[in-house]
């Protein structure tokens, strides 16, 4: 519990919480409560093991025996490399959902990207230069409803992630907020091997408290273009064991077996924010290894420029003096340094229109994956590696909530087919901003 749980300030926005509609980007709340950090940095949590993000373009058909997560009989580097994927998407978990926490000591309201906002970096691996740069970039492409989209990237390696992120919250009786996410990102290797990754919902508990935090539900899915599928399951205290953090993730060689409920090949089970083990199945003698330790590989921070140095559209440079105004906890600056920005926000939405010109994304283009709509907005390419994976996993293509099937009850016929992608030549050709 926090010791402003029982602040007049924490109960009277219990009090607007209770009957609160719609985005929740819109509502305040006391300053103990504010993030100085933008939503628009969470794609870094995506690239804060850079080694295990690359390892699977590492695994080939001559060394898949030593990079085998555990099972001494692996069949094939192409297994090799899905539990691969799969392990760095569980450690970038712990990244995702736990590290305010462990930095801020709870969840904290996140400050809500303006149109436009960039948040860049890298991961420099000095000591081993093998590794080669990994990069991010991750841009805000829509404020209302807030959007972010991202990219991380490795050059050397030929290694990229690319998706997009949105959230729909609503607060339950009991002050818990359900979180559905939105988009989805696309991992790949050498060009030739794509996976499509889908967020878990979740939901904040400890709000009545003061001392909010994330626990994730429901379902993750990893689609391989070789045709694995690896299926995620969470669940917070109570469920598979009595732990927090709890996961399930059954790893099958195809969608169909999960569709027919066939068994997997593994189950690995346990704790993503601590260890987990795996169960080979179907073999002659059934054996279990450690899958993942998460206590055992430390982070490796993303390298941000000096504030001095960035462009007027980065995060951190354009929020300086609000995040500064939370990290004193002087409400009135908040309000002000706030006002300032959003005030030239709306000026500019304001030319924009009266322009009868919508502001230019950077790097992220919308393509609509809509069949029949004639909005002018670019189409996915002939072998478009979404249309593909999603096709294998009968995935919905449409913006509905992540990981909803096709033809399932949240995959609504009117929801549009638009997302978010990454357009490499716009960055190649960028000059203004720079790592
Ligand atoms: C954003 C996309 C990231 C994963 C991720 C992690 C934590 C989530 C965050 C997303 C969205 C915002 C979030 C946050 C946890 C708490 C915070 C839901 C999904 C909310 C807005 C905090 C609310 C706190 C008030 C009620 C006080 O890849």
């Amino acid at each position: 519990m926090s010791s402003y749980a029982g602040s007049s300030s924490w109960k009277s926005f219990l009090k607007s919480v209770a009957t609160f509609r719609g985005d929740i980007s819109t509502l305040t709340a006391p300053p103990f409560i504010l993030s100085p950090v933008s939503l628009s940095e969470f794609s870094q949590y995506w690239g804060e093991y850079p080694e295990l993000f690359l390892e699977p373009g590492f695994i080939n058909d001559e060394n898949y025996k030593s990079h085998s997560c555990g099972d001494k009989d692996i069949e094939s580097a192409e297994v090799a490399r899905m539990l691969a994927v799969t392990k760095w998407f569980i450690f970038a978990l712990k990244s995702q959902y736990t590290s305010r926490n462990e930095s801020m000591g709870s969840e904290k309201k996140p400050l809500n990207p303006f149109l436009g906002e960039l948040f860049v970096g890298k991961w420099k691996m000095d000591e081993k230069p093998e590794l080669g740069e990994t990069v991010l970039l991750s841009e805000q492409v829509s404020h209302h409803p807030p959007k972010t989209a991202f990219t991380v990237f490795n050059d050397k390696n030929n290694v990229k992630l690319e998706g997009y992120s949105q959230i729909k919250a609503t607060f339950s009786k009991t002050l818990t907020l359900g979180v559905r996410q939105y988009g989805h990102s696309i991992f790949s290797i050498r060009d030739n091997e794509s996976y499509l990754i889908t967020p878990p919902p979740l939901h904040v508990e400890g709000i009545l408290m003061a001392s909010p935090f994330a626990e994730l539900e429901g379902k993750s899915f990893i689609q391989a273009s070789t045709g694995m599928l690896a299926v995620l399951e969470f669940s917070g205290r109570g469920y598979f064991s009595g732990k927090k953090n709890s996961f399930k993730a059954r790893i099958y060689r195809s969608s169909k077996d999960y569709h027919n409920n066939k068994e997997p090949m593994y189950t690995i089970s346990g704790q993503w924010s601590g260890v987990s083990k795996m169960i080979k199945h179907g073999a002659q003698e059934p054996s279990e290894s450690l899958f993942h330790d998460a206590t055992k590989i430390k982070p490796t921070y993303l390298h941000v420029k000096p504030i001095e140095e960035q462009h007027p559209l980065e995060s951190r440079k354009a929020w300086k003096d609000v995040a500064k105004a939370i990290t004193i906890g002087d409400y009135k600056l908040i309000g002000e340094t706030k006002s300032v920005l959003e005030e030239r926000q709306r000026n500019m939405r304001k030319e924009e229109e009266a322009k009868g010109i919508d502001w230019e994304r950077r790097w992220f283009k919308d393509v609509d994956y809509s069949k029949d709509s004639k909005n002018g907005k670019m189409k996915p390419e002939e072998g478009d590696k979404f249309l593909e994976l999603a096709a294998l996993l009968q995935l919905s293509t449409k913006n509905v909530p992540s990981g909803t099937l096709k033809a399932t009850k949240e995959d609504i016929p009117t929801a549009d087919a638009i997302h978010w992608r990454f357009q490499r030549n716009l960055w190649d050709e960028e000059k203004e901003v720079v790592l």
